[in-house]
């Protein structure tokens, strides 16, 4: 709730967005908690914060736990933030009763894992796995221009001397706990949930090209009206792809009309798609489908698209599910295995390092929105089962 209130809304959401004054504040608290602690920190090129617990064995791959600090704009109190301050909270109860674990334990915050100011999200965990480069991350800009790159000149700037480490250094493993952000666990009535996978997400950007015009003496049909395209291009997607079948997800959740004047015909439209299926192959036809509907309902308009994010469905260590799942047994909390809807940094790291993911219900199944609500029960117990896990995967020789 402490963390919460940097970048709070006065509706009890957060607006806290990557790399903002906000963040930035929030990297001061969660290190002066790590400070308390006798932990120390650090950060790496792409703008992740870093909290350790030396092990005894420092040529060991250190395990990993922890989420993001950044929110979206209307966001709520949990989403990442859980997941940190979870990580954070288990290097404090160690570090407190004197475990040395037998290799470094690291709680991490992701840089930009919303993608809402800058566009594609996950920068941090996907320059970590060497997704993307540095350099296509550090020119990414957000809508008033400011690269990725100097938004993080200052965020280092801001703490002078803290130790950098190195991108992609070799990981033991990697443990995310995170509110469910859907329905199911509260439905079922489960307090933890086994993550099996995150399912599949395509994302892009498509601009709409057309001309501009008087709105009151160009003729309808003369007209290379950009909006009337996307509408036509707009319809044919929500039909065909989002009513494929009960499982596909097909969002437009960003928009930009230019010029955006009542009386001028619009020349320029640029829309952002998030469609998502755990399904690989039924993914891949739904984007190919989708490309085919923006041609064919542009005309007489030009339309472009740039692919943001092609991330297939993947499947977590099982490894690390059945000992989720022994710890949420043996404490005594019901559990559940499931898919994720959302999408979470943990798909990066599943590619470097045996990873899985912790869930713990949200009130109504809701996210992304300031009603974001966890039981502190949940948030303890969700917790509790990351620390058994955890000491399971450090525990001192
Ligand atoms: O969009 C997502 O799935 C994640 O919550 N950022
Ligand atoms: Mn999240
Ligand atoms: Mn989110």
């Amino acid at each position: 709730m402490t963390l919460a209130d940097i970048g709070g809304t006065s509706s009890g959401g957060v607006d806290r967005q990557a790399l903002s004054a906000e963040e930035i504040e929030a990297w001061r608290c969660v290190m002066g908690w790590a400070r308390e602690a006798d932990l120390q920190v650090a950060t790496d090129d792409a703008g992740n914060l870093f909290v350790i617990l030396r092990g005894s064995d420092q040529k060991a791959p250190p395990v990993l736990s922890g989420s993001h600090l950044d929110t979206q704009p209307g966001g709520g109190r949990f989403d990442g933030a859980y997941g940190v301050l979870a990580a954070l909270e288990v290097l404090t109860v160690l570090a407190e009763r004197g475990v040395k674990p037998c290799r470094d334990l690291i709680a991490v915050a992701w840089m930009n894992e919303e993608g809402s100011r800058f566009a594609p999200g996950m920068m941090g965990s996907e320059a970590y796995a060497g997704v993307r480069t540095l350099e296509e991350i550090r020119a990414a800009r957000d809508a008033t221009g400011m690269t990725v790159g100097k938004a993080l000149d200052q965020l280092h700037a801001a703490f002078p001397g803290l130790p950098r480490r190195p991108l992609g250094a070799p990981l033991g493993a990697y443990l995310e706990a995170h509110i469910e952000q859907g329905p199911v666990l509260e439905a079922q009535r489960r307090v933890v949930g086994i993550v099996t996978g995150i399912q599949g997400k395509q994302t892009l950007e498509v601009e709409v090209r057309g001309d501009k015009g008087h709105a009151g003496t160009l003729a309808m049909s003369a007209r290379r009206d950009a909006l009337a395209a996307f509408a036509r291009i707009a319809s044919a997607l929500y039909t065909e792809i989002g009513d494929h079948d009960p499982q596909v997800k097909f969002t437009i959740g960003h928009l930009c009309v230019e010029p955006n004047a009542p009386s001028i015909v619009p020349d320029r439209v640029v829309m952002r798609i998030d469609l998502r299926h755990p399904d690989n192959s039924t993914l891949t036809a739904l984007g190919a489908r989708l490309r085919v509907l923006c041609a064919r309902h542009a005309t007489p308009c030009q339309v472009q698209l740039m692919p943001l994010v092609d991330a297939p469905s993947n499947i977590f260590d099982t490894l690390l599910q059945e000992l989720i799942e022994t710890a949420a047994f043996r404490l005594g909390y019901p559990s559940l295995r499931l898919l994720s809807a959302a999408g979470h940094d943990a798909r990066h790291l599943a590619s470097l390092c045996p990873s899985a993911m912790i869930f713990i219900p949200c009130r109504g199944g809701v996210s992304h929105v300031q009603e974001e609500w966890a039981e502190p029960e949940h948030v303890s117990a969700g917790a509790n089962v990351l620390l058994n896990v955890l000491f399971q995967l450090v525990r001192p020789i």
